[in-house]
């Protein structure tokens, strides 16, 4: 059944590459993701900036959520040939522990604790929570000339420049740096999750960065893990997306809308690239704009990767999801709880207990 499904997707060939087909682990290390990496980003997001190391300050937040937690606020400063800009960071870590695991959270707004963002919950299962509000890398609207993209983006985009996602994944990857030089981080357990455009952000940055063990892309739809080609009727399509949204986006992507069959990618490719590490997808059943379904079976076929690798990736019955489904077995999880578009403590309890499990 779910075969069929995919096979109405007319899917591009994730191992069929320059005329060739590739056939083990190591061939996909070496052509596959370098072929894909570099697809995505010219005819998607748009080509990462250069690394550049920031100066970081530090200073200690005096709630200590009754004496669980330290949190200290982290200033990310970058300079650019003298241009500067300072991102403001939370890091919140269970007190006197070692080894702990992490999750970067790319999040809509600064506060913690923030309707998305249960820290207190978070910190008594064990994880720390390093979180960065999007519009303070660089604001969520067309203005490539604040925060980091005020840094990197010279004049006029030109086709390949990347949109806002790239610049918010990039954040997300200094903080990653960051992380490493930390002593009471266990580096093994370092993930990262999202909701809606930033689940977006949060599944390109693991693809993008091994460092990520996991992500956790909640309800990131079109452009994030559903698929584009054959989306449903009452989804997101990319033509909707390029006109809403352009900017998070470089401009190639715009010639996708309404010619989803042209792409060279789909994101099932995306999804792919985080194998053999952990990737847990949540939706929720009323949020047919995100296509609950597309998101599914961009799981099923990145799973083939998975399998590569000698791993399971999505364990799950041969049929379309229902509400109430909860897929964790594997290294690609997926689940679908009843409700709207949000990231609810439901989704945090799926994801955090099937990393327990797992990492
Ligand atoms: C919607 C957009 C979605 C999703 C969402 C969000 O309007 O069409 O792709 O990203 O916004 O980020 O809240």
């Amino acid at each position: 059944m779910i075969e069929n499904e995919l096979k109405k997707r007319n899917l591009p060939d994730l191992f069929y590459i320059d005329g060739k087909q590739i056939k083990t682990k190591e061939e996909w290390e070496k052509i596959g993701k370098e072929y894909w990496r570099n697809i995505i980003q010219k005819e998607g997001y748009g080509f990462y900036p250069p690394i550049v190391k920031p100066e970081i300050c530090t200073k200690i937040n005096r709630v200590d959520f009754a004496g669980k937690a330290t949190w200290e606020e982290v200033y990310f400063t970058f300079n650019v040939d003298g241009k500067t800009h300072t991102v403001p960071t939370n890091l919140i870590y269970p007190k006197n522990k070692k080894n702990i695991p992490f999750f970067i959270y790319v999040n809509f707004r600064p506060d913690i604790p923030d309707r998305l963002l249960p820290v207190e919950e978070i910190i008594d299962n064990g994880f720390g929570i390093f979180s960065v509000c999007h519009n303070d890398i660089s604001t969520d609207n067309g203005d490539f000339t604040n925060g980091l993209a005020g840094l990197f983006q010279e004049g006029e985009r030109k086709e390949c420049d990347c949109g806002k996602i790239v610049y918010w994944s990039y954040m997300a990857s200094r903080m990653m740096d960051y992380l490493q030089t930390l002593e009471q981080v266990d580096k093994t357990r370092i993930g990262i999750s999202g909701h809606s455009r930033l689940g977006k952000t949060a599944l390109l940055t693991a693809a993008f960065d091994e460092r990520f063990a996991f992500t956790c892309p909640n309800n990131s739809g079109c452009s994030g893990v559903a698929l584009s080609r054959g989306c449903c009727e009452k989804g997101e399509k990319v033509a909707d997306i390029c006109k809403t949204f352009p900017y998070w986006f470089c401009t190639n992507y715009h010639k996708y809308a309404d010619n989803e069959q042209s792409l060279p990618f789909d994101q099932h490719c995306l999804v792919a690239l985080v194998a053999p590490r952990l990737v847990y997808v949540g939706g929720a059943l009323e949020d047919v704009w995100a296509d609950n379904d597309s998101q599914f079976l961009s799981c099923v076929e990145a799973s083939k990767v998975w399998k590569m690798y000698g791993k399971d990736g999505l364990i799950c019955p041969d049929r379309l999801p229902v509400c109430g489904d909860v897929f964790t077995e594997g290294e690609v999880g997926f689940h679908l709880r009843a409700g709207t578009h949000y990231q609810s403590r439901e989704d945090w309890n799926v994801y955090m207990s099937a990393l327990k499990k797992k990492l």
